[in-house]
C-alpha cells in the first residue's frame, strides 16, 4: 500500500483545512501522521517512502493556492501537530537506509556491533526481516530487525531508535522473535522455550517503553501448569475454577519468585497492561539487497 493510499486508509486525506496558514499546518499532520504509525503500513521501502513523502506534501502545496480563498476556521489541536518536525523524520529515515545498507556491505548491525558471520550469514542470512514503524509510541518510527539465520540463541528481534543530537543509532529493545507490540507501549515477549507444566498458555514476559531512557523496561512474566499434563504435585488448592490451570506471575526480572494464582486473577494481571492498548500491525519486509535498496 503507497503513502496516498495508507493515507486515505486512514481518513487523513478528508482533513477540510483551508486557508493559507491552515496548509502550513497540513503539512505538518501530514508528515507528523506518517511519523506516528503511518508509514510502517506501507507496502515500500525507506527510500520510495523518501520520495513519497515529497510527493505527497508538493501535492499538498499545489491545492493550497485553490483552498486559499475559502473562509478561515479554527486551526487544528491535533497533538500530531506537535510532533518532531518533518526534516528530522527523514534524517532517521536516512539513516535506517544506510543502516540496513551497511549489514551488506559493512558486515554491522544497525548499532554499529559487529555481525557474527558464522552465526548469521553461514546458513544464508535468509528469511530475516526489517520494517520501519513507530513501536513505541513516542510519535518517532524506529527501525525493526526480525532475524532468525541463526540458532535459537542467536535468534532476536531488536528495535533501533535514531538519536537526531548525535545522528547515531542505538538498539533500545531486543528479544526472542516473537512479540507483539501495543500502542500502549507495552511488547509481549514469548518466551523462546516453555519448559514448563503449562500446554495451553505459552510463557510470555511483559516490557512496557519508559520515555525517559529510551528503552523497555521489565513489567513481569507469566508461566502456567496444567493438571492434565503433569498430575503429580499440581497444586489444586489455587485451581479455584478447577479447569486445571494455574498461573505463576512472577514480578522481578530475575525471577526467583513466583505467586500462584488462578485464571481470573491471570486475566486481571494481563489486562491490567492491556486494556486500552491496541495491537500494532507491523508490516515486515524481507531483508536482502534488493528489498532495501526500493
Ligand atoms: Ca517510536
Ligand atoms: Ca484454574
Amino acid at each position: 500500500m503507497g503513502i496516498k493510499a495508507c493515507l486515505e486508509d486512514k481518513g487523513i486525506m478528508q482533513l477540510k483545512l483551508k486557508g493559507k496558514k491552515q496548509m502550513r499546518n497540513r503539512k505538518r499532520i501530514i508528515i507528523a501522521m506518517m511519523a506516528a504509525g503511518c508509514i510502517c503500513a506501507g507496502g515500500c521501502g525507506i527510500k520510495e517512502l523518501s520520495s513519497e513523502i515529497l510527493t505527497v506534501v508538493e501535492s499538498m502545496t499545489a491545492t493550497s493556492e485553490e483552498a486559499a480563498a475559502a473562509p478561515e476556521e479554527e486551526p487544528p489541536t491535533s497533538p500530531a501537530d506537535t510532533a518532531r518536525p518533518p526534516e528530522t523524520d527523514t534524517a532517521a529515515l536516512e539513516a535506517y537506509s544506510a543502516a540496513l545498507e551497511a549489514i551488506f556491505s559493512q558486515n554491522i548491525w544497525p548499532d554499529g556491533k559487529e555481525i557474527d558471520e558464522g552465526e548469521y550469514k553461514a546458513g544464508g542470512f535468509s528469511g530475516n526481516k526489517f520494517a520501519v514503524c513507530d513501536v513505541d509510541g513516542d510519535g518517532r518510527e524506529e527501525l525493526l530487525l526480525n532475524v532468525t539465520s541463526a540458532s535459537m540463541a542467536g535468534m532476536f528481534e531488536s528495535v533501533y531508535d535514531y538519536d537526531p543530537d548525535t545522528g547515531t543509532i542505538t538498539e533500545e529493545f531486543r528479544a526472542f522473535p516473537m512479540i507483539t507490540y501495543y500502542d500502549n507501549g507495552i511488547a509481549k515477549c514469548e518466551w523462546s522455550h516453555n519448559q514448563g507444566h503449562g500446554a495451553k498458555l505459552w510463557p510470555f514476559t511483559l516490557y512496557e517503553y519508559d520515555s525517559d531512557t529510551d528503552t523497555y523496561v521489565y513489567r513481569g512474566s507469566v508461566d502456567s501448569w496444567d493438571r492434565d499434563l503433569a498430575a503429580e504435585g499440581f497444586p489444586s488448592e489455587y485451581d479455584a475454577d478447577g479447569d486445571g490451570t494455574v498461573y505463576f506471575l512472577y514480578d522481578d526480572e530475575n525471577m526467583t519468585d513466583s505467586t500462584t494464582v488462578d485464571g481470573e486473577e491471570y486475566q486481571q494481571w494481563l489486562d491490567s497492561f492491556l486494556t486500552g492498548g491496541e495491537e500494532i500491525r507491523i508490516e515486515w519486509k524481507d531483508l536482502n539487497e534488493e528489498t532495501i535498496k526500493m
